[in-house]
């Protein structure tokens, strides 16, 4: 083995020891240390003052956190009934958001109507606080079409699965916003694994440079399918703004009141023009990848184990008890709504009709294109051989 790859094997380590000898910087805490992180309510449900960002949460009334609760449980309620169609045979794959609830309704919720967002594949939290129906997420994973809403309709873009190449199309649009003179922002959302593509560092300094206002909301979750997030970045995450020129907060992912300050901090910084920001969500993937995926094959049960005790649902139900702002009405009404929504939810999946086997030539490029013509032709000559050996 050369010295090279050893060095790469651990590169946290020999960083920190050579260049933070006789002084503490954040960027070098050892392996394994607690991440400093902004947190308003610990795992056990008790509030936590913090200077910097409890301004933008300081209004909270209880029917607002009873609303954020809400907001989680229905999602993870949602996210559960799509991993068990998936597994039913209804829908071809799903990328479950299980343990991410918080750092996904927090940001969802910072944003306004007029901001425009910009998701990966697993924003179904997101998805859900700018009103668009849970049923138009799984038309896609179910194969029926491509997309499944009007991106213009709630200001939420189709689900990318290009990985990082959403953060520059919100910047694109970002700087479309500001050449307009509007005072609305953009949010881009894309994970650890996603700030290792170019297109992610090309978004940052387009952002920077142009001062776009784009808030670039990276849910670390630990693992970009089987590699850690250890392969990503030799500096925490939220470091990496300060090279481009704008600030970077970390934020406890799992605490939705920290995910909604520092949210909303970000998102009004850049409507008063004072550009993007970088907010990294230190949270956990609970489930697989995706429901092809096997995490027992790459990673341990402690870590699962060690991240449940920081469940987002469970801190903040704690806090809404210990506070005598919720009662069992409440929680039981929840629970009745939440069989509902699955119940509307697998009908809706199983009632969604098969398109016209065409469809998919359409809507490809908005004048038509020879090359399209050319596959939908030789599509339709194969169909047609089938007719044939129908007739034998
Ligand atoms: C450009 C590109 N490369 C590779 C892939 C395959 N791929 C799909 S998801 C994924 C991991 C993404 O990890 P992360 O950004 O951490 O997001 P997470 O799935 O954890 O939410 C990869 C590599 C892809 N979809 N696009
Ligand atoms: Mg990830």
């Amino acid at each position: 083995m050369t010295v090279e790859s050893t060095a790469a094997r651990k590169p946290r380590r020999s960083a920190g020891t050579k260049s933070t000898a006789g002084k503490r910087t954040t960027a070098r805490k050892p392996e394994n240390s607690e991440p400093e992180l902004v947190q308003l309510l610990t795992p056990e449900g008790k509030r936590v003052k913090n200077a910097e960002y409890d301004a933008y949460v300081d209004g909270i009334t209880p029917d607002e956190l009873r609303g954020l609760y809400r907001d989680m449980v229905l999602t993870r309620r949602f996210d559960a009934e799509a991993t068990s169609l998936q597994r039913q045979g209804e829908l071809g794959l799903w990328a479950s958001l299980l343990g991410q609830e918080a750092a996904q309704i927090g940001s969802g919720r910072a944003t306004r109507e007029d901001d425009y967002v910009f998701p990966t594949y697993r924003e179904h939290g997101v998805a859900w606080c700018r009103g668009v129906d849970p049923t138009n997420l799984l038309g896609m994973f179910r194969g029926v079409n491509n997309g499944g809403w009007d991106p213009n309709g709630n200001n939420f873009h189709l689900y990318t699965i290009v990985i990082g190449s959403q953060a520059l199309h919100a910047t694109g649009y970002a700087m479309g916003v500001a050449k307009d003179g509007a005072d609305s922002a953009v949010i881009a959302y894309f994970g650890d694994g996603a700030s290792s593509q170019g297109d992610v560092s090309e978004a940052f300094n387009f952002a920077a440079v142009y001062n776009a206002p784009v808030v670039f909301f990276c849910q670390n979750n630990q693992w970009a399918i089987s590699e850690s997030n250890e392969k990503q970045t030799r500096v925490p995450l939220y470091q990496r703004a300060q090279g481009f020129g704008f600030p970077g907060v970390r934020v406890d992912g799992n605490d939705v009141l920290a995910s909604l300050a520092v949210t909303r901090w970000a998102l009004e910084r850049a409507r008063r023009g004072e550009g993007p920001a970088l907010i990294e969500a230190w949270t956990y993937r609970m489930g697989a990848h995706t429901t092809s995926d096997d995490p027992s094959r790459y990673r341990g049960d402690e870590e699962r184990v060690a991240w449940e005790a920081k469940d987002p649902i469970l801190r903040l139900r704690r806090y809404l008890e210990a506070s005598n702002h919720a009662d069992e009405g409440f929680f039981a009404e929840l629970e009745a709504e939440s069989e509902a929504l699955g119940k509307r939810v697998r009908e809706a999946v199983r009632a969604m009709p098969d398109p016209d086997h065409f469809a998919i030539f359409e809507n490809v490029y908005a004048d038509g294109h020879a090359l399209v013509d050319e596959e939908r032709a030789q599509f339709a000559a194969y169909q047609a051989s089938f007719a044939d050996a129908e007739g034998v």
